[in-house]
């Protein structure tokens, strides 16, 4: 089957889902936009964990069970970061560290996005287009109840999601330019599949960039979602706590209200598609569970048969 897809991602579960077309389609055929809404500067590095976490996973070399960084990866830089006092809690590998090195580096030497993420991508002997969604990184900010409002990186990891979320801010969306290429990939694409991420913190800040939203609106290709939650509860991360203060609704049903009118298809487990019975989206059973080659075989099988 031969289609022009293009994916949506961000965090852990957009990475496994593009893991999946990737082993399973012509590279030729998919981009994958990842959200930028995580990205930020820790100690003079440009980091940027949704895209590095989707490159890694493409180039075979992310740290499986945990999901992001690199396996076989060593901690030396880490260690003495910590010996030298300067800020230890958002880990950084050695040669994780070599990549927010090299891409600091090339971005202060004037090298444009789209070309560096190219270059960075044959490296890891990429054939598919990995682009992040925006120019300028998102400002994702999280009011909590707690502490009220929090940086994207100061939530998930300095306070490890332990905070009651009452709002997600998109602080700085509607002034970001998409990168090059990003609008013709959606608009154009003839399908546009948003992968199992968390909707409100990975796939969300991408939403609100207006002219991503315009392409989306002018693609005439079939748009599915893929549900992040087996068996009603997320695999990993915090979207349980979010869907219990930012949705009115529980469960499937609360990822299926988030979807309607942005997509026509939602894929989630066969024996869950009852509960999104009073949603207006088309439900079409699909093996989401994405660890292993075979899980993804599965995936990309039920895919191709929603798409019939
Ligand atoms: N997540 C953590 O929970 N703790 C970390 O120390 C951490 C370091 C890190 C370094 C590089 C990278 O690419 C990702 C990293 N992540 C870490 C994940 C990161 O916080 C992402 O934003 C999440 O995966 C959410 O999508």
């Amino acid at each position: 089957m031969s289609l022009k897809i293009t994916m949506l991602c961000g965090g852990v579960g957009g990475a496994r889902g593009a893991l999946a077309l990737y082993e399973n389609f012509p590279h030729e055929d998919l981009t994958f936009i990842v959200n930028t809404g995580d990205d930020f500067q820790h100690l003079g590095l440009e980091i940027w964990p949704d895209w590095d976490t989707v490159v890694y996973h493409l180039g075979q070399v992310q740290e499986v069970s945990r999901g992001w960084g690199r396996r076989d990866e060593g901690v030396r830089v880490m260690e003495e970061l910590s010996r030298l006092g300067a800020p230890d809690w958002f880990h950084l590998g050695d040669r994780d560290v070599a990549l927010h090195l090299f891409r600091t580096y090339q971005r202060n030497e004037g090298v444009g996005k789209a070309s560096l993420c190219q270059a960075i991508c044959r490296r890891f002997t990429i054939t598919a287009r990995v682009l992040p969604a925006s120019e300028e990184s998102l400002q994702t900010g999280l009011l909590t109840e707690e502490f009220g409002e929090l940086s994207f990186q100061d939530y998930f990891v300095k306070k490890q999601c332990r905070a009651k979320v009452c709002e997600v801010l998109h602080k700085n969306a509607s002034q970001v330019k998409l990168t090059e290429g990003v609008y013709e990939a959606i608009a154009d694409c003839e399908v546009l599949l948003m992968a199992p991420s968390n909707p409100f913190l990975s796939l969300q800040p991408m939403l609100e960039i207006p002219l991503l939203w315009e392409a989306l609106e002018k693609c005439r290709g079939r748009k599915l979602a893929v549900s992040p939650l087996i068996g009603g509860r997320a695999v990993k991360g915090p979207l349980d706590s979010l869907i219990e203060t930012l949705s009115p609704l529980s469960g499937q049903a609360a990822v299926a209200q988030f979807w309607e009118g942005r997509v026509d298809t939602l894929l989630l487990p066969k024996d869950e598609i009852a509960d999104i019975e009073d949603s207006s989206l088309e439900a079409k059973p699909c093996h989401t569970w994405l660890k292993t080659p075979d899980d993804r075989q599965l995936f990309a099988r039920d895919f191709k048969e929603a798409l019939l």
